[in-house]
């Protein structure tokens, strides 16, 4: 029987049709969608942290306003994603519990810190910009509720972005020091940028189910490719140097070609050791603490309403 179901459920993805929270589906299918989902939100969440970092240092009124309007997009990213991954049937709790407990992952770029202003132009340029290429396809998951929810973030992320780059146009044009800390920027975020694509696709391990169930639309390298191939022009518009020695336009391929990238860095960070992992989950852990009253009162008033209403 299980068998009868699970080719049925193949043929709706095969269909193009979206599985929606109440539908029959596999359980590896569930588990994935709530791992990747759970992982997004919190990538969301703890990378509030490192522009959080430089709200009240923006070097004007106009600035600040832009960037404390980003980093709440990205909480409300971030809460929007745990709502579509509770359809699948996990309490946000759980969720919370094991990203606090360090079972679960978040996007490794988080884990670099803003040194500079630049920073935060660089941020959302190509970590903002990363997230598009890898979100658009998205949209097209098979999951509705995740691909409903890809459709608004993309949108707000595509403001981020170009917000984002407007700091470097701007850092660029300005004086000699202001356009080597845009290059210093660009030198230390691409590197971290490309991984966060995910390891390449000989070593990504569930790239197979999720192309099989339309979760992912590309894989790992071509959408790293993509990005590379949209992002290297955009940086010679700014006068900017990719630190990469090997990167060279492949005329026959209509791509660029890039230098290896250092998968030793990128397992050291997911593994927790990266620049900024303690400092981001120690400050995650804190504010979880502080909060806690909140959550306390709103559930005794929640009880209380319903006691009243039963009286
Ligand atoms: N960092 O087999 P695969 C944002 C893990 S954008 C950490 O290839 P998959 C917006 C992976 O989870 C950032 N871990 O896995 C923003 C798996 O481990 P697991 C968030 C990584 O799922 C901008 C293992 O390696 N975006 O937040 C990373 O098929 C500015 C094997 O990998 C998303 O999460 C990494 N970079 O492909 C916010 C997008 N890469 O779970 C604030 C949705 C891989 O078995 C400011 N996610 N791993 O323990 C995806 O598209 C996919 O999950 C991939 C990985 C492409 C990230």
């Amino acid at each position: 029987e299980d068998a009868d179901k699970l080719q049925a459920f193949q043929a709706r993805i095969d269909a193009e049709e979206r599985i929606e929270p109440n539908d029959w589906m596999p359980e590896a299918y569930r588990k994935t969608l709530v791992r990747q989902i759970s992982q997004h939100a919190h990538s969301e969440i703890i990378g509030m942290q490192p522009e959080g970092n430089w709200i009240t240092r923006a070097p004007s009124l106009r600035r600040k306003a832009a960037l404390l309007a980003k980093v709440q997009d990205e909480c409300g990213h971030g809460l929007y994603l745990y709502a579509a991954a509770e359809t699948l049937g996990v309490a946000r709790e759980e969720m919370v519990d094991q990203l606090l407990a360090g079972k679960a992952k978040y996007s490794s770029i988080f884990n670099y810190p803003t040194l500079t202003w630049a920073d935060i132009g660089a941020i959302g340029w190509l970590v903002d910009g990363a997230a598009i290429m890898n979100q658009i396809p998205l949209c097209r998951c098979s999951y509705g509720p995740y691909a409903r929810a890809m459709i608004r973030v993309c949108k707000e992320e595509s403001f981020h972005q170009r917000q984002g780059y407007e700091i470097m146009l701007t850092l660029c044009r300005g004086s000699a020091a202001q356009k080597e800390m845009a290059q210093d920027a660009l030198n230390r975020w691409w590197w971290p940028c490309l991984m966060m694509f995910g390891p390449p696709d000989s070593a990504s391990q569930h790239t197979d189910a999720s192309t099989k169930w339309k979760i992912k639309r590309f894989t790992n390298d071509e959408l790293r490719q993509k990005f590379i191939d949209a992002t290297v022009p955009q940086a010679h518009f700014l006068g900017l140097t990719v630190p990469d020695p090997e990167l060279r336009y492949d005329e026959a391929s209509g791509h660029w070609h890039h230098g290896a990238i250092d998968w030793d860095e990128f397992k050291q960070v997911i593994a927790g050791n990266g620049p900024c992992n303690a400092q981001r989950m120690e400050r995650r852990r804190q504010t979880e603490e502080d909060g806690a009253w909140v959550r306390e009162a709103a559930r005794a008033f929640a009880e209380k309403e319903k006691s009243r209403h039963r009286a």
